[in-house]
Formats: C-alpha cells, sequence, structure tokens
C-alpha cells in the first residue's frame, strides 16, 4: 500500500496504434518509468466507436474527428494509469505539442516523428502523432473511469517511490 501525497495523482496515457505497430511501446514506456512515474494499469485495447466517441467527446463535432477515429482503430493501443507527482502536467511535458512538428525534439511526439499536420491534411494520410495523455485532472479522472474497471489499477510500491520522489 503506497502512502498518500498531496501531490501524487494519476493520469491516463494510450499509446495510439502508430507506436504499437512500429514496436515502440517499450521506448515510450521506458522513458515514463525512468522518469519515476509508477505503471498502475496497463493493457492493450482495440478501440471500438462508443469507446473512442466517449474518449474524444470534445472532438466529436469536430472535422478532423472521422480521420481521428479511422487512426485510433488501425490497431490495438496500449492503454495505462500512471501514478506520480503532479502526473497530469508533467507527463504532457514529456509527451509535448499535438501537431509533431510543434514538438520539442526531447519530447515524445518530437523523439518519434516530425511529420505535420498540414502535410498530413495535403497527402491525404492520417495525423499520427505516438500517443495521447490527459489534459487537465478532471480529465485524467474521466478517461481513467471509462477505459479501465476499478480492479484493474493496482495499488503497490515501487522502489522509485523511496529514492526518486
Ligand atoms: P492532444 O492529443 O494533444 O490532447 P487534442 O487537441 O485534444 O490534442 O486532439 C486530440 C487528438 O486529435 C490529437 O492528439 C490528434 O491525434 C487529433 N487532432 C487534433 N487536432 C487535429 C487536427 O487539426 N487535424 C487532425 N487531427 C487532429
Ligand atoms: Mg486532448
Amino acid at each position: 500500500m503506497s502512502e498518500e501525497f498531496e501531490h501524487v495523482e494519476k493520469t491516463f496515457v494510450a499509446l495510439k496504434p502508430d507506436t504499437v505497430k512500429r514496436g515502440l511501446i517499450g521506448e515510450i514506456v521506458s522513458r515514463f518509468e525512468n522518469a519515476g512515474f509508477k505503471i498502475c494499469g496497463m493493457k492493450m485495447v482495440w478501440a471500438t466507436d462508443d469507446l473512442l466517441e466517449e474518449h474524444y467527446e470534445e472532438h466529436v463535432e469536430k472535422d478532423f474527428y472521422e480521420r481521428l477515429a479511422e487512426y485510433m482503430k488501425k490497431g490495438p493501443v496500449v492503454a495505462m494509469v500512471l501514478e506520480g507527482v503532479n502526473a497530469v502536467e508533467n507527463i504532457r511535458k514529456i509527451v509535448g505539442e499535438t501537431d509533431p512538428t510543434e514538438a520539442d525534439p526531447a519530447t515524445i511526439r518530437g523523439t518519434y516523428g516530425h511529420i505535420s499536420f498540414a502535410h498530413a491534411d495535403g497527402s491525404g494520410r492520417l495525423h499520427k502523432n505516438l500517443i495521447h495523455a490527459s489534459a487537465e485532472p478532471e480529465e485524467a479522472e474521466k478517461e481513467i473511469s471509462i477505459w479501465f474497471e476499478d480492479d484493474e489499477i493496482h495499488d503497490f510500491e515501487t522502489a522509485q517511490e523511496e529514492w526518486v520522489r
């Protein structure tokens, strides 16, 4: 059983189908582990339309939604619940800007991609940016409940809790 601290929170991350198909799961999960985040839940899911409409509720009416849903259903995703200090904000920093061409090269989206959404639009390609991470604590709570059952989220102590946090 881990201790409760004010700034420790959980966030939701999904490794999108391009990450899975490119064999980058391990590299990307390592970044989170190396930074000291705890993986509390992890599974492979092939997203359905219903799940995506709930997850991307704020985008369903947008022009790009159909292509986003097509991209997210191209293969399975790896869904994760990560825990750490200010996890939502810190993991968004590690993930980087939404459009890979804008993402800092040190971020996940900037390290493993560079193709702009403008290029994708102009060439009929899908907009691939490797990873999703919740943007706000409320969004994290909602997304964790959409993707995970309570008994799929595990409570245990890691070495990082003593030596990194
Ligand atoms: P985020 O993933 O950085 O939170 P959001 O604006 O919430 O970015 O958008 C959700 C996802 O929708 C993005 O990660 C991307 O895959 C896709 N997306 C966002 N804006 C566009 C766009 O203008 N064209 C195509 N796809 C987009
Ligand atoms: Mg978002």
